[in-house]
């Protein structure tokens, strides 16, 4: 698989690509240095220079290289490309790309193309009031703020699926390589099917540091980083060299391959010669770090060392030797030859820039917005359960299988859905999908592998980290996905998803010429209570708690009770865009409440007393017992049916959530509740007792300032956690039926003593419980097969049964 050779560049189009590259290195350079003076028109002077030096100059030169050769390989050949910057702390390098081709300008006109422009282009730069000093949002062109390091590749093949004309090149830190995420990412190339995905081109600048150190790949033989990359499925081409002139031969010249490999790959596939999994180019680019800056600075070499990383000239402002250093260091680029006398790019650079949207900072798939189209989703009403409440069950998971399987159907014809998962979409109960797609697979298969597809559109790899970058780059470019993962496994992308919270919260409120993408939906399944075969290790609802903090403007959290409310939720979050919505849904066969009408008012209003499983006859309750999760609204039910028997007289409310955060003011998220709306559902008054599935004080969190907080009280997950049966998980955890039962008990006015042998009884449950599965090994027949009845569960012995009566002081709903 071999591609032709191609023709070598003439010198001329060298010089201007050098011409071009350093007319982007003294804009680089410019924006951490200077305030005034763009061009050095007059003598630098202390007073030119920015009070504050912020910036990382020594990936810059490098980026820069990449870029400017990228826009002539654009240019040669009419292609579509994307540009993501691993090294994102680069980010002077990509403003000083756009700014030069233009993209810059027309997003922020105040920013023109002149000297006047130039100056503010310098001064906003990691300055109060201006630009980041990242590859973040603000920039045109950027997917990948790259702050955080280690997810460029995934984020760039997530941008080539489904999208065969585009070529993503994605700069690699070598540094960035280090880390897990990255490391793990380059398994992505196996992911890429050349007849309908595009193609990535890693590119890993191997500048050979990182802050302070060196990086390990630059150190090892470079056979053994051959054979690593070989190993990823990709065939490397070496650019290295410290002399410009070699280095833009040679790296035109890998670019040039790298094309002509990529089309031949692609023609292959797609004109179904072959279909052995392709071996994609890589570039390893291997220059100096901090190439073309100051070589010694105090006595200490810094370029082509770890200490050009940030700033290499600290003191320019006090230091007149180092004010010389710098203007020499500008001046060494010729900008009187790049930009003439307004400070616009001399006319044969210009000729560098690639046309309108072929422009990488134009490009419609890093404002994924403009690409994007609605999902077309099937009527949830289609796929419904018939319900008896509390009485039939059903896998809730397995039911949205169904629903996802008819998205795949629906939107086939646009290929812009994907689901995510690490190797649990069958685990998880999703496995209906397969019936219209398969898991992408382009290795070798035998004869017992199931569902695998070349063109399958379930991602499934054991790389949480990989899985997140895929669908955020999928979502940035305009597409839709979904992301199923054990519940506990969320955790493992928390800084992913917050980096991703931070991008969304930038472009959906500051940045208007940024249109939104879809949400980034989560499916938490084979959560903390029902985890059977596994144990502690598998149990942790602390997602929840992790992303609460970025705040309900990028945040949504529904924990739906059954299957029919699934589907509603699932319904309205794919049509949601700049969200993160989390939802947590058990699979395993549990009891459903709702009919499909009843479920999409529910999920609707995010929160609402179920009066059939209340007792209150809509009067003002006694107590309220509400519930957020699938496990804790079982709980709860079965806590009404005993206080139905031990306390007959009590009114109960029931409340059931499913909007975690309508629980919130309506400051903090537009469907939360008023404190009037507040204190009807809960009462001002009335004792709350809270069956959550996550943490308790995340509950107390979202209610702290309502009127009636101090009377709620949260049982829910308190880490005790093991291999058992489903019940005991909730016994241990406080959250069963018998002690929420008691909690409700507890609470009620005046009860005093009178209650004592109710509550007694209640712990003797408890006990019974404990003893039971310690004998037999499973739960209690009467909890197993618990379901909800209108009539009295058991005949109380009369002792027990707190009998209205029996309680001279007590008013059933009046002690208010
Ligand atoms: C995950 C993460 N860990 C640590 C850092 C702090 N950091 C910023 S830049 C950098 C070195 C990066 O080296 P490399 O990827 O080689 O980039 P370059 O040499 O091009 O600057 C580090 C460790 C970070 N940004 N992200
Ligand atoms: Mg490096």
């Amino acid at each position: 698989m071999t591609a032709s050779p191609v023709a070598p560049l003439r010198d001329r189009d060298l010089e201007h690509v050098d011409a071009y590259w350093r007319a982007s290195n003294y804009l680089t350079v410019g924006q951490i240095y200077l305030r005034r003076n763009p061009l050095l028109r007059t003598p630098l002077k202390a007073s030119d220079i920015k009070p504050r030096l912020l910036g990382h100059w020594g990936t810059t030169p490098g980026l820069n290289l990449m870029y400017a050769h990228l826009n002539r390989l654009i240019r040669q050949n009419d292609l579509e490309m994307l540009f993501i910057t691993g090294p994102g702390h680069g980010g002077p390098a990509i403003v000083a790309q756009t700014y030069l081709e233009g993209t810059y300008s027309e997003v922020y006109p105040d920013v023109s193309c002149d000297v006047v422009g130039m100056e503010k282009l310098f001064a906003q730069f990691s300055a109060p009031g201006g630009i980041p000093s990242h590859v973040a949002p603000e920039i045109p062109g950027s997917i990948h703020e790259g702050g955080e390091l280690g997810y460029a590749l995934s984020h760039a093949y997530g941008a080539a699926f489904d999208n065969p004309d585009l070529i993503v090149a994605c700069a690699v830190g070598d540094g960035e390589a280090e880390t897990g995420p990255l490391a793990a990412s380059w398994q992505a190339s196996r992911f890429v099917n050349p007849a309908r995905d595009g193609a990535v081109l890693p590119i890993l600048h191997l500048n050979g540091y990182k802050i302070a150190n060196p990086t390990l790949l630059a150190r090892i033989p470079r056979s053994e980083l051959t054979d690593l990359l070989s190993g990823a499925g990709h065939e490397t081409i070496y650019v290295e060299g410290d002399d410009p002139v070699t280095v833009h031969r040679d790296m035109a010249k890998a670019l040039d391959k790298a094309l002509a490999d990529i089309r031949c790959i692609q023609h292959i596939a797609r004109t179904g010669s072959s279909k052995q999994p392709p071996r994609w180019p890589a570039v390893v680019l291997v220059t100096p770090k901090g190439w073309t800056g100051p070589k010694v600075v105090d006595g200490l070499p810094v370029e082509g060392t770890w200490r050009s990383h940030q700033v290499p000239l600290g003191d320019v402002r006090k230091n007149p030797e180092s004010l010389a250093a710098l203007e020499a260091w500008m001046q060494s680029y010729r900008p009187d030859e790049l930009f003439d006398e307004g400070g616009r790019l001399v006319g044969d650079l210009q000729a560098l820039v690639p046309d309108g949207d072929q422009r990488m900072g134009a490009s419609a798939h890093a404002n994924g917005g403009k690409l994007r189209t609605e999902l077309v989703l099937p009527a949830a009403e289609h796929y419904a359960i018939e319900v008896e409440s509390g009485r039939t069950r059903a896998e809730a998971t397995r039911v949205l299988g169904a629903f996802l399987r008819d998205v795949f159907a629906a939107n086939a014809h646009t290929n812009n859905f994907r689901l995510f998962g690490a190797d649990e979409t069958a685990s998880n109960r999703l496995g209906s999908v397969f019936e219209e797609t398969g898991t992408t697979w382009l290795e070798s298969q035998v004869d017992s592998d199931v569902n695998l597809a070349a063109d399958g559109r379930v991602m499934e790899l054991l790389s949480e980290h990989t899985l997140q970058g895929w669908i955020e780059g999928y979502l940035l470019t305009g597409r839709h996905g979904l992301f199923s993962t054990y519940e506990a496994f969320a955790h493992i992308v928390d800084s992913m998803v917050n980096q991703h919270a931070k991008w969304l919260k930038t472009t959906s409120r500051e940045i208007r010429w940024r249109l939104p993408i879809s949400s980034l939906n989560y499916l938490l399944t084979s959560h903390a209570w029902r985890q059977d075969h596994n144990g502690f290790s598998h149990q942790d609802p602390g997602f929840l708690d992790h992303l609460v903090n970025k705040g309900s403007r990028v945040v949504r959290l529904y924990l739906p009770p059954d299957a029919n409310c699934l589907l509603h939720v699932a319904r309205e979050c794919f049509g949601t865009t700049d969200q993160i919505n989390v939802i947590v849904a058990g699979k395993q066969n549990s009891l459903q409440y709702l009919s499909g009408d009843e479920a999409r008012t529910h999920v609707e209003h995010g929160l609402g007393i179920w009066p059939w499983a209340s007792s209150d006859g809509g009067q003002h309750p006694d107590v309220v017992l509400a519930c957020a999760g699938d496990v804790p609204t079982q709980e709860a039910l079965a806590a009404v049916h005993l206080l139905r028997d031990l306390v007959p007289h009590v009114r109960v409310r029931f409340v059931n959530v499913v909007d975690l955060l309508t629980l919130q003011s309506p400051d903090a998220y537009e469907k939360g509740l008023t404190d009037a709306e507040f204190e009807r559902l809960f009462t001002p008054d009335a004792p709350v007792v809270f069956a959550f599935h996550g943490y308790p004080g995340l509950i107390h969190r979202l209610t702290y300032n309502r009127p009636n907080q101090r009377n709620i009280s949260v049982q829910g997950y308190r880490e005790e956690g093991t291999t058992t049966t489903p019940f005991d998980m909730v016994v241990r955890n406080d959250l069963d039926r018998y002690r929420l039962a008691a909690d409700v008990i507890e609470r009620l006015p005046n009860i005093g003593t009178k209650a004592a042998h109710a509550l007694q009884w209640l712990r003797y449950q408890r006990s019974r419980h404990r003893h039971h599965i310690r004998m037999h090994g499973s739960d209690l027949p009467e909890v197993a097969g618990w379901e909800w009845t209108t009539e009295p569960e058991r005949a109380m012995d009369p002792e027990i049964v707190v009998s209205a009566e029996g309680i001279a002081d007590w008013a059933p709903g009046g002690n208010r």
